[in-house]
Order: C-alpha cells, then sequence, then structure tokens
C-alpha cells in the first residue's frame, strides 16, 4: 500500500503531491497514475516527470527509487487553480518494476469530512413540493386507521393506484387492501388540462380525479407528500391527512432529469430508484445519456465489441483508468433486458426514457472499440476536446461510421418505444477533420467550407435514419451552430440560459438545460469541501429556485410555445456512487422540480424552504443523502 498526500496552493495554482510507500520494499523503476479533472502543465519540482495526460488521466514517471518507508514529493503546475476538493487527485495507482500487479495508493485529500446531512425532523407542515396551482385547506382530518384500502378506479388509474399503494406500504406501517369500499378512490371525469388533477381530502375519504394515466400518477405524488414523512401507526394521533381541496397542472410538458451512466457506470438498481423519486416529484421524462469518451454502456448485438471493450476501464485495458476509476477493470453496461426494465419501470411511473447516443464527438470509446472501422489512418488533424482528448471524433467519410451508427440506432429505435432519440452533437472540437483528406474530398464534392458544415451533412444523415424509422431527433445546442437541419429537430440549450432568445429564432422546439440553473453536477456552494464542478460558477439552492425559464422572452413571444419544458443534469464525472448521486441532486431537485412544474406565479424561495423542511423527512425516510441545506 501506498498513500499520495495532496495539499493544494489555491492562490498559485499549484498542487503538491507526497508519494509515501509503506510496502516492505524498494520500488525501483515506478509510475504513478493519477486521475485529476485539472489539465496538468508541468512539474516544477521533484524528481518525477510528466508523461501524458489523456483526458483525467495523468501518467507521472518516477526518477528515483522510492525506499521502503520512503517519501516523494512533487510540486506540479496546473491550468487552473484548485478551488475545491474535487479538483485534487480523485484516484491513484502505481505501477513498479518487479510487481506483476498495480500497487494502490490511498489518495488522502485536507480535511476530509463525510459528506451528508445530520437531519432536521418535520415540523409538521405538509412538504408538497412542487407546489400545486390550486390549494385549500379544508377544516379537519382524515384517520387513515389500520387498513388503508385503495377502490378499482378506472384502467386509467390502474398504474397509479399500484404505485400509490406499493409506495404506502413502505411509508406506513399499515396493512394495504384493494377493494370496491375503500377510503381511496380514483375518479375519471373529463375537462383536466393535459396532467392535471385534483385531490380532495375530507374527513372520511380521499378522492383523487383526472382525465388521463399521467393526472392520476401525479394526484398519488401529491398524496405520498400529504402523508405521514415517518412511519407510524394506528395508535399514532398524527397518523392521517390534513383535509384538502387541490387542484393542478403542470406548466410544462417535458420535465426531464439527465442521468451520465458513461462516465461512472450507475447500476439498474440505483436507477430504478431515482425514477422513483423522479415520480415523486412528477417529473416524467428520464435521459439517460449511455455513451462518451469514458464508456459505452448499451448492449449493441451487431457490435459486441463496443461492451466489451467500450464498457470497462482499467490499468492495460484499452480505455485507461479515469476520474474515480483505478488500476482494477472497473464499469459494466446495460443489456437489452436491463434496458426494457428501466424502460418498463419509467413507463409504470408515467416517465419517458430518452436514450442518448452521444456523436460524432464524444466518441471515443466506441472509437477505440472499434479501430478498424471508425479510425481513419490518413487523418493528421490536430485537435484537443474539452476533456482532453485528441481521438474522440467519429468521421463523416468514412463508410464504417455510417454502418456504425446506422446499426447502433436500429437497435436504439427498437430497444426504447419512445418518439425521442438523442444524439448529442455536441463540443465537436476545433480543428478536427480538416486534417483529413478523406474529409477535404468530401467537403470538396459537398461544397462544404467549414467544420460545422460538415457536421451538419453528418447530422443530417442521422436524423434521416431516424425520420425513417418514426423517431424525432434532439441534440445540445451546437446542432444549430451549422446550417439549418430538418424540420421537427428539438435543440437542448446547456451552456447557459443566455443562449435560448438566439436559439429561437430558428425553427426548432426547445428543451431547458441550462448549466448556471441545473447542472446539478456544479458544486452548491463556494465552500472547498463541497464537491463538484464549477465551470459555470456555483449553482446553489437558491439560485435553482429562482430560475425563471422565460428570461429574455416577452410575454406574448409566440416563441414560447416552442420551449417544450426544462430538465437537469447529473454529469457523473464526479459521481461514482448513490451517496454522492443524492448529495448532489437533493435538494436541488426538489426546487428544479418546482420550477419546472409549478404554472400560477413562482412561490417564494422562503415558501418553498418551509415545505422543503417538511419534504426532507420524506427523504430521510427513502433514504437519501441529501446536502443539508444551510439556515434561511
Ligand atoms: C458539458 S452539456 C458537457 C458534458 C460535461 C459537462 C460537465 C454537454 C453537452 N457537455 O460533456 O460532462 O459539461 O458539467
Amino acid at each position: 500500500m501506498l498513500t499520495l498526500h495532496c495539499s493544494p496552493e489555491p492562490t498559485i495554482g499549484q498542487l503538491r503531491l507526497r508519494l509515501h510507500n509503506h510496502q516492505a520494499g524498494a520500488l525501483k523503476s515506478w509510475r504513478l497514475h493519477v486521475n485529476l479533472v485539472r489539465g496538468v502543465r508541468r512539474v516544477v519540482s521533484g524528481h518525477v516527470r510528466l508523461l501524458r495526460q489523456t483526458g483525467s488521466h495523468c501518467l507521472l514517471e518516477g526518477m528515483e527509487p522510492l525506499y521502503e518507508d520512503g517519501r516523494t514529493e512533487c510540486v506540479l503546475e496546473l491550468e487552473v487553480p484548485v478551488a475545491r476538493v474535487t479538483k485534487l487527485p480523485l484516484a491513484a495507482y502505481v505501477v513498479a518494476e518487479g510487481y506483476s500487479n498495480s500497487l494502490p495508493v490511498a489518495v488522502y485529500w485536507p480535511g476530509a469530512e463525510p459528506e451528508g446531512a445530520s437531519r432536521d425532523r418535520s415540523p409538521g407542515l405538509p412538504g408538497l413540493i412542487p407546489w400545486p396551482r390550486y390549494v385549500e385547506w379544508l377544516p379537519g382530518q382524515h384517520p387513515l386507521g389500520d387498513e388503508l384500502v385503495i377502490a378499482p378506479g378506472p384502467p386509467e388509474a390502474e398504474q397509479a393506484a399500484a404505485w400509490l399503494g406499493d409506495s404506502i406500504a413502505e411509508q406506513c406501517r399499515a396493512d394495504i387492501g384493494y377493494d370496491d369500499r375503500g377510503q381511496i378512490r380514483f375518479r375519471y371525469r373529463e375537462g383536466f388540462d393535459p396532467a392535471g388533477y385534483a385531490l380532495l381530502v375530507q374527513p372520511g375519504s380521499v378522492l383523487l380525479e383526472s382525465g388521463d394515466a399521467a393526472g392520476f400518477t401525479h394526484a398519488a405524488a401529491t398524496l405520498l407528500q400529504l402523508l405521514p414523512a415517518s412511519p407510524l401507526n394506528s395508535r399514532d394521533a398524527a397518523w392521517s391527512l390534513p383535509c384538502v381541496r387541490i387542484a393542478d397542472a403542470p406548466r410544462f410538458g417535458y420535465r426531464g432529469l439527465m442521468l451520465d451512466c458513461a462516465r461512472h457506470f450507475h447500476p439498474v438498481r440505483r436507477i430504478l430508484r431515482l425514477l422513483d423519486l423522479m415520480a415523486r416529484l412528477k417529473l416524467n421524462v428520464f435521459h439517460w445519456h449511455l455513451t462518451d469518451d469514458e464508456g459505452w454502456r448499451l448492449e449493441i448485438q451487431a457490435f459486441p465489441q463496443l461492451t466489451e471493450i467500450g464498457a470497462w476501464r482499467g490499468h492495460g485495458e484499452r480505455l485507461e483508468p479515469q476520474y474515480y476509476s483505478g488500476p482494477e477493470r472497473t464499469g459494466g453496461y446495460y443489456s437489452h433486458a436491463d434496458v426494457r426494465r428501466v424502460v418498463e419501470h419509467a413507463r409504470r411511473l408515467g416517465i419517458r426514457v430518452v436514450p442518448e447516443i452521444d456523436m460524432p464527438a464524444h466518441s471515443r470509446a466506441a472509437i477505440l472499440a472499434l479501430p478498424e472501422l471508425l479510425r481513419d489512418p490518413d487523418d493528421r488533424s490536430v485537435y484537443l476536446s474539452d476533456q482532453r482528448y485528441s481521438d474522440n471524433v467519429l468521421s463523416p467519410a468514412l463508410p464504417g461510421t455510417y454502418r456504425f451508427i446506422e446499426a447502433v440506432l436500429d437497435e436504439v429505435c427498437t430497444l426504447f418505444p419512445g418518439p425521442w432519440v438523442h444524439v448529442g452533437g455536441d463540443e465537436i472540437p476545433r480543428g478536427v477533420w480538416l486534417g483529413s483528406p478523406r474529409c477535404r474530398a468530401l467537403m470538396e464534392q459537398e461544397g462544404l467550407t467549414r467544420t460545422e458544415e460538415l457536421a451538419a451533412y453528418f447530422l443530417r444523415h442521422v436524423q434521416r435514419h431516424l425520420r425513417a424509422r418514426g423517431k424525432w431527433m434532439m441534440g445540445w445546442e451546437e446542432v444549430l451552430h451549422g446550417p439549418d437541419l430538418e424540420p421537427g429537430l428539438i435543440a437542448f440549450a446547456w451552456t447557459s440560459q443566455r443562449v435560448v432568445p438566439e436559439m429561437l429564432r430558428r425553427d426548432v422546439q426547445i428543451v431547458l438545460q441550462p448549466s448556471e440553473f441545473s447542472y446539478f453536477d456544479l458544486a452548491q456552494s463556494g465552500d472547498f469541501q463541497d464537491p463538484g464542478l464549477n465551470w459555470a460558477g456555483e449553482v446553489p439552492l437558491e439560485q435553482v429556485h429562482g430560475f425563471d425559464p422565460c428570461s429574455g422572452l416577452p410575454p406574448d413571444s409566440p416563441a414560447r410555445e416552442r420551449l417544450l419544458g426544462m430538465q437537469a443534469a447529473l454529469w457523473s464525472e464526479l459521481v461514482a456512487s448513490r451517496e454522492r448521486m443524492d448529495y448532489m441532486l437533493f435538494p436541488r431537485l426538489t426546487a428544479f422540480a418546482e420550477v419546472a412544474w409549478h404554472a400560477g406565479a413562482q412561490p417564494t424561495y422562503r415558501d418553498y424552504r418551509e415545505r422543503l423542511a417538511a419534504y426532507l423527512p420524506h427523504l430521510d425516510r427513502l433514504g437519501v443523502n441529501y446536502r443539508r441545506p444551510e439556515p434561511d
């Protein structure tokens, strides 16, 4: 075992590393593999040489032996100073002469504390988030009794009733029954807005009404928030529902959450749990980021290499360790059966699944898995992607590229029943393609002069392929940087809310995912110990709640019609566990859901915080490792 102590010099952008050899015996020729989110410029001092950095993976070579119990120190100059703990080394290992296996290195940061919250108890207010359109508290309580009985409702309510029953059973120590005399009743009624519902709790009865399945699910979600947060039983006086009349419908039809499963793999169980947490907040789209430079996570029967090679990182693997992964082979992928499970679970919760296969950039895992098909051997282009790769872009001039994407998209279209397929299109690095004779010839033949035009040529092909299979293409905002694609395109604003008015000038539909309000991989405060990226600043809870999705758009602008909705994003460079996932998402996701759902004037932050205090015990019960909000 070795240890690596890291201490940053935040002001001058230097990072001091102290490697200590606790092994029995000296290490002769050794190399330290260490994953760092920041770029390393040079070694300022110490007896090590920087051999290379690929993505986050840095390779440092020791220039002298490291004796038993010996230490060596070096200072690295970084491109940007370390401002928080997650910019320090995330994982490391050593490879040394005479050892057939890599040697584990424990990384120590200054003052590391476990993340997560000490818990506040509920003050007894119902934690209704998102706040409904209309709420009228009525006198009295509905006592819940020993046995909760749900009456069978119309077919539209079947899934909602099952979800409600299962969730109440988990939430309470009561028996759940289903029969005609049930106190909880579902009734079909016309005249609601899409996905709208009404809920009436009176002493002796609970009535949920809607005209569609989504509305019944949302009514059930509201009822779950009215139930006591901690497990009680029939002897408890608090075992009751407050009487209330609620009428509600969403502001946007699209209320999403994107999860990056490429940078770190998230097991199916973690996703199923997340879907459940989403449904409780009335979110209805799960955007599944399945491929990226650091991993390919979807089984493709036409090309098994994609997951045999592209789903795994480790020392000696085609993909080197990145971020929190070390020398051992780690990763994973979703089989077709896994995908069906996720899609079916989502469907039961009224959630649509949007698969994303990122192309033409962010494709390093695929290219390394299928080099014969996807590498252009004569390409002399020089580029470096934002994540520091120089080999991560598919070539629009190779026949193999089209064989690959068509086979992949065909499987995706059959596996995912929804109407949308997201194809990325983001972050095509400057300088790509121009040094490839094949790309040059294609550009000449098609009369193209700019990289953006070549990208559009490629994406148009992809879009036609999807349209022929009945799907609508989605892409990140960069899909609008070139000439127009075919009609029906849906583009996602991500760099900032400021780009939205410009995007709306094009004839496309738009989903908002602006970094400053919805990137939950970004840190929640400036505190050094608060994990997260910060390329777009910090994203504190209050900022999320204060998001105005229509800012910059005049109230009467017809372009508002083309705002489909909004989406939060959890990129996973720094998210390798369920605990970290919870910590980054909660409670920010509750504030986000309120903005995406609530159709009236936005409730104040103070009002939201009061309800949040009552909602947190629900998260406690569900075992969510949320970040404790600062005192208001
Ligand atoms: C930007 S959003 C990216 C991702 C990163 C993320 C980190 C987008 C289209 N690209 O590849 O993971 O920032 O915050």
